[in-house]
């Protein structure tokens, strides 16, 4: 005899138990190729916080998505691991002054334990933690592989420097000035550090993002991060000499309008061309801006600059410019060099005002109003327009001076045509201790000499003080610079740096593809049946970091011959952000953060993932909402007692609601609807309640078709339905998606015009079987019909069934 209540706790935990004893989310060892589904979240680092609702979002999501290509007969992959290593799991062992290994294998614990609360469907067989060393052996090949393709590199350069957690950091992983990761300040300092040559892969980068799908702002976000730029070099000589200034610029239309010629103050000729005249202002003005932050020198309305005495000469008119040196040009970009055209851009024109510099115009818009033509309506920014005071190019227009001057310039050999991009290679060297050491070593010239791969993993040390101290905390440990001298006779100490977290995660869905393989990161085979990632979800902050180093990573492989796809993730979701029932970021500080732990307790884990999903669409941010969610638990309740109702006949009505339901809730999964497949069950339970029958067969694929969504519940309830004498092997996760029939979806809802006086004047929509009177009282009080009866008499009302209303008044 089955319970009468929905005893959530203890159908819970019955099936965590049982699906463990049979292994139910056990991957497929060798998948079908064509119906295979790799499905991924990224994941998660355990820091030290535990998980909240809101992160449970897009697990959910992958967990549905998942369950349900299992029920189609697919081979899906579903795995689940930790990105461990990193400042944030480094930060929180400082501040609790806890080692990061113990505080982290603690996080997982946690996380773990939460993960299998919600009742997702992973592997754990396949679990990787970045932080192992049968992990990061292959982080440190990875290493090695772009070294010998002189893909990784050291160099000397101007790099971000975050004063709060004592390292350098990558240029995406500065925002707005601010730490990525701490949001404390960061500075520029002269360091020599450890790069990885993204910038290779830049036009890659850019169009292969037609191959994916991904949404839309993602794209736009790489492709301006990355900011392909076309355009020219021009050759500017220095006050007669053979000096020459390349200056980059993107608008070689506008150079008969040059009225200056700006350097940044760490260009290389700026602390040598000044006159003696100039020399002290321009010393004093290069030592000034050393103080100031990049982002303040490119946003500072103020434009400041300081003039040197020096000239160059216009190669296109002969005409002597002056040569300023100027902070708001970036040593970082293009040549360091740029041609001031005040007459058609903002910041030159700003400059030139301020210190009373020529503004010469050289594209004007034709279409302009002779008033609008004048000096006031400058600068004249848009690339619609004709060139004027431009010699030889007068007349022509923006788009075609373009080609015409770079080529003239060209073939006068003081042109160069030029690609140039923002992005920056990739800094992956870290002053910190929680992370994969770099597998190098150096010799008495500091000449770096490569660990052998077969020395792999060089191990991370437990044994160190990892309070950071601007040097990388291993530069100490004696072991750890103890080599084997009779293999390395010249090395005389490792590298002390560890690589950035990111490179970790670039490559963690390649190994959980085969994450027990010794000999290789992942076989080429089990790579080959897995990959690429079919849906991968995760926050849509990362959309220039881990997805584009997962990208570049990616592509690396596909050249080198280790795989055959050169897209990781095929389509990619964002969650949208869970805010707390006050409609603000879940946060302590607002005392508004929700633990799912604590909501599984009181209403079961089926009525969390069912309430997340119905919240709203999938990549929007929405409230929590309390009441919403106990209607949640209350549709779950009449879903237990649905098996109340089962008569012996189909019942056919439900049929046809089945087949739109199952037609429905497959769609909406594949694209991610997820809450109006929810709004689809509701309706159906409704509907059915008020039929007040449901045969056996039909419940049971209600209850297939539901139980991605709530798969303790439904598994439950068919163990309840099965007459099968062993239960155990008949997991309702084990059955096939249900078909449906087209034939039967029969719409219960018409559409009927309706005429008043022998013209069609609107349409009703109704249920098909609504008697007359029904119909008559429906019309009239559409407002849309109400109208052209107004308070005339109704001489007749003639309603032909299912089709058509007439009204004469
Ligand atoms: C003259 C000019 C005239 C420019 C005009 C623009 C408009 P994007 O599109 O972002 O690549 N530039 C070049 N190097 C620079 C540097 N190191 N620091 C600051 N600015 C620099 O921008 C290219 C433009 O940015 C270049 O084209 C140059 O200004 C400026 F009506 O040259 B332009």
């Amino acid at each position: 005899m089955s319970k009468q209540v929905y005893d959530h706790k203890s159908i819970e935990a019955k099936f965590k138990e049982l699906w463990n004893k049979i292994d139910l989310h056990k991957t497929p060892s060798s998948p079908n190729k064509k119906y295979k589904k790799y499905v991924l979240d990224m994941f998660p680092y355990p820091s030290g916080k535990a998980m909240h609702v809101g992160h449970a979002e897009g697990y959910i999501g992958t967990d549905i998505v998942s369950r349900y290509y299992r029920l189609k007969g697919f081979d899906v992959l579903h795995p689940m691991g930790w990105d461990a290593f990193g400042l944030p799991a480094e930060n929180f062992a400082i501040k609790t002054g806890v080692h990061p290994r113990p505080n982290t294998d603690k996080s997982i614990e946690m996380f773990k334990k939460q993960l299998d609360a919600i009742g997702l469907s992973y592997d754990w067989s396949r679990e990787v933690g970045t932080h192992t060393p049968d992990y990061y052996k292959w982080t440190q090949w990875f290493f090695l592989l772009l070294y010998k393709k002189e893909l990784a590199y050291k160099k000397k350069a101007s790099v971000n420097w975050c004063e709060n957690c004592k390292t350098v950091l990558a240029n995406e992983q500065v925002i707005d000035g601010k730490c990525e990761r701490c949001d404390g300040e960061v500075i520029q300092k002269d360091m020599e550090q450890w790069f990885f040559r993204i910038t290779e892969y830049a036009d890659r980068l850019i169009n292969d993002l037609k191959k994916v799908d991904w949404p839309e702002s993602t794209k736009i976000n790489q492709i301006n991060w990355i900011g392909r730029s076309v355009g020219v070099e021009i050759d500017f000589k220095l006050n007669e000499s053979d000096k020459i200034v390349k200056a980059f610029t993107t608008r070689v239309d506008t150079v008969y309008g040059v009225t200056y010629l700006a350097l940044s103050p760490e260009h290389p000729l700026a602390d040598k061309v000044a006159t003696q005249e100039y020399k002290a202002d321009v010393d004093k003005y290069i030592n000034s801006t050393k103080s100031k932050t990049e982002l303040e020198r490119t946003s500072d309305k103020n434009k400041t600059g300081v003039l040197t005495g020096s000239y160059v000469i216009n190669p296109f008119n002969k005409k002597k410019i002056p040569v300023w040196i100027c902070d708001y040009v970036l040593m970082g970009y293009g040549t360091g060099a740029v041609m001031g055209v005040p007459a058609h851009d903002e910041r030159d024109f700003e400059f030139a005002k301020k210190y009373n510099l020529d503004i010469v115009k050289v594209v004007e818009n034709k279409k302009a109003k002779e008033s609008d033509k004048c000096e006031d309506n400058l600068p004249y920014t848009h690339k619609d327009g004709v060139l004027i005071n431009s010699d030889i190019f007068n007349g022509l227009t923006v788009s075609e001076s373009l080609e015409k001057i770079a080529d003239y310039g060209e073939s006068n050999g003081f042109v160069k045509k030029k690609i140039n991009y923002k992005l920056r290679d990739w800094l992956i060297s870290r002053q910190r201790y929680w992370g994969a050491p770099i597998p190098i070593m150096y010799d008495k010239e500091s000449n770096p000499i490569s660990v052998d791969i077969e020395d792999l993993p060089v191990i991370l040390p437990d044994d160190v003080e990892f309070n950071p101290t601007g040097v990388s905390p291993l530069v100490d440990h004696v072991e750890f610079h103890s080599i084997d001298k009779k293999k390395y006779p010249e090395a005389v100490k490792r590298e002390s740096d560890t690589m950035d977290t990111f490179v970790d995660s670039s490559w963690y869905f390649f190994r959980f593809c085969d994450p027990n393989n010794e000999k290789e990161f992942a076989s080429e085979n089990k790579m080959k049946a897995w990959g690429p990632v079919d849906v991968y979800v995760g926050g849509a902050e990362h959309s220039v970091l881990h997805l584009m180093y997962a990208r570049f990573f990616t592509k690396v492989l596909y050249d080198e011959g280790y795989i055959d796809f050169d897209e990781p993730f095929i389509s990619l979701r964002h969650p949208g952000m869970i805010l707390g029932e006050d409609s603000r970021k879940m946060s302590k500080r607002w005392g508004n953060v929700i633990d799912p732990l604590e909501v599984i307790e009181q209403m079961g884990a089926d009525t969390l993932r069912m309430y997340e999903m119905f919240m709203g669409p999938f990549d929007q941010s929405k409230p929590w909402n309390t009441s919403t969610i106990q209607g949640v638990r209350r549709f779950l309740e009449r879903v237990y007692k649905l098996k109340d109702i089962i008569t012996d006949n189909e019942n056919n009505n439900a049929e046809s609601e089945l087949n739109k339901l199952i037609k429905k809730v497959s769609s909406d999964i594949e694209s991610f609807k997820f809450n109006t497949a929810v709004a689809e069950f509701m309706k159906f339970i409704n509907f059915v309640e008020k039929e007040g029958s449901l045969s056996n067969s039909q419940l049971q694929r209600f209850l297939i078709v539901l139980s991605p969504f709530a798969p303790f519940i439904t598994d439950e309830l068919w163990q309840e339905l099965c007459t099968s004498a062993s239960k155990e092997n008949n997991s309702i996760h084990l059955q096939k998606w249900p078909e449906y029939d087209e034939s039967k979806i029969k719409d219960s809802k018409i559409k009927i015009g309706v005429q008043v006086n022998g013209k069609l004047r609107s349409d009703i929509e109704l249920d098909i079987d609504t008697e007359e009177e029904k119909v008559k009282e429906a019309v009239i009080n559409d407002q849309a019909i109400a109208k052209w009866i107004e308070d005339k008499e109704i001489k007749k009302f003639i309603y032909i069934k299912g089709k058509i209303v007439n009204i004469v008044v």
